[in-house]
Parts: structure tokens; sequence; C-alpha cells
């Protein structure tokens, strides 16, 4: 299997899950900004039309997009890994709706509109106004509860990955103790810390490489 992931976006919901069941993938970085990948200049618009990460390739050569059928398409791979209940259960049916609630709430309703260079101040505070209702609901959820259901799966990962984003967004946990406290566990998990740890780095490249140019100009 091989990931296309950009570092620290959404992708790295993915990675976790990849290390979370000890497969041995490969992984391509992409330059979101420029829709290419970054070692070969690939373009990236023949991987995916949306021009979105994460992208799985799949051992058979097929390509899966869209974060809840790529994490659940990895977790399927990995049954010893208990990443996602058995198909066809109602406990699939709640990871289904907790990976829609954390791609379409947070994820789409609210931290892209926050990270969007292109949306305006006023999208940005709709984005936020949407925050407490999201997190109050987490909070309430996760009373006494380890995870987002019996065990981690797939949903935890991407649920880390989005509140990974809160620290760069300045939205404060505060308030929400069991949040609080569900991330740092989830932050001292094996994979996890694995994960932040090899994609921080390319991260910060990216972030001057995405400067260099204006630095240049005003230079
Ligand atoms: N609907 C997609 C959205 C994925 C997405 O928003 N990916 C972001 C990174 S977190 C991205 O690639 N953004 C670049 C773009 O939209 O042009 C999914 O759920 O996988």
């Amino acid at each position: 299997m091989q990931l296309y992931f950009a570092p620290l976006a959404c992708s790295l919901a993915t990675r976790i899950a990849l290390y979370e069941a000890g497969f041995d993938a490969g992984f391509v970085e992409v330059d979101l900004k420029h829709k290419r990948t970054l070692a070969g200049g690939d373009d990236f618009f023949a991987v995916n039309p949306m021009g979105q990460v994460p992208v799985l390739r799949t051992d058979s050569g097929e390509l899966v997009t869209e974060n809840s059928a790529v994490l659940q398409y990895v977790a399927d791979q990995a049954p010893h890994a208990g990443l996602a209940p058995a198909a066809g259960t109602m406990d699939r049916v709640r990871l289904q709706q907790w990976l829609s609630f954390i791609g379409t709430e947070l994820h789409k309703g609210v931290f892209t509109a926050l990270f969007d260079p292109r949306s305006d101040a006023a999208a940005k505070s709709y984005a936020r106004s949407k925050v407490d209702a999201r997190l109050t609901y987490l909070d309430k959820h996760l009373v006494d509860r380890e995870f987002l259901m019996d065990r981690f799966t797939v949903a935890d990962a991407y649920l880390t990955t989005v509140l990974l984003w809160t620290l760069a967004t300045g939205i404060t946990l505060d308030a929400f103790p069991n949040l609080l406290a569900y991330r740092r566990r989830m932050m001292d998990r094996a994979s996890v810390q694995k994960a932040i740890s090899i994609e921080r780095p390319l991260y910060q490249a990216e972030q001057q490489r995405d400067a260099a140019p204006a630095a240049a100009a005003a230079g």
C-alpha cells in the first residue's frame, strides 16, 4: 500500500492507522499548493482529480480517496488490529457515524475555513461559531470513555488528527476536560507519536518552502 499524504494534514489519520495495523506501507509526499508530488514533481491531479489527500494506492493498484473510505479500507485489511468493527454490524454503523461527524462537522465544517488562506474573516468567524457545540458534544460523549468506541478505532485516528489542529488554530480545550484528557491520551500513543515525529519536520520544511518566495520577493 502507498499513501499520498501532506504533512500534518488529514492524511495523518491514515498514517496512524497504517502504523496501528503494522503495515509496511510506502508514503508519497504531496505538495498540495502546487498539486505535485514533492519528490518526482508528478501531476497530483492525475492521482486524484480533486487534488486532495489522502489517497491510498492498494496493493492491487486501486486508488481510494476520501478519509472515511480510506480509513475503513485500512482497517478492513487488518482485522487483527481491531481498528473497525465487523462490516454489517450496528457497531460498524456507529463507526461510520463518527467518521462522518469528524469529517463533516469538524474537519470540513470548522477547520477547512480556519486554515484556508482564501477564506475571509467572516468565513473564519462563522466556522469558529460552530466550535463550542461540536466540542461540547464530544466532551459529553467522552465522560468515562477512553476512546470514541469500546477500543481504539480509525475514528480515533481521525479525531486525534483534527484535535491536533486545535493547537495550530488557537482553539483551546480548557472548557472541555474530557476531550482535553482524550487528546493527551491519544498523543501519548506510540502510533501517534511516531506519525507526528515523522511529519512535523516535513511540515516545517513545507512552511519554509512556502515562505521562501515571499521572503525573496520582500528582500
Ligand atoms: N473530502 C475529502 C477532503 C480531504 C481534504 O480536505 N484534504 C485536504 C488536506 S486535510 C486537502 O487535500 N486540501 C487541499 C485542497 O483541498 O486543495 C476527504 O474526506 O478525504
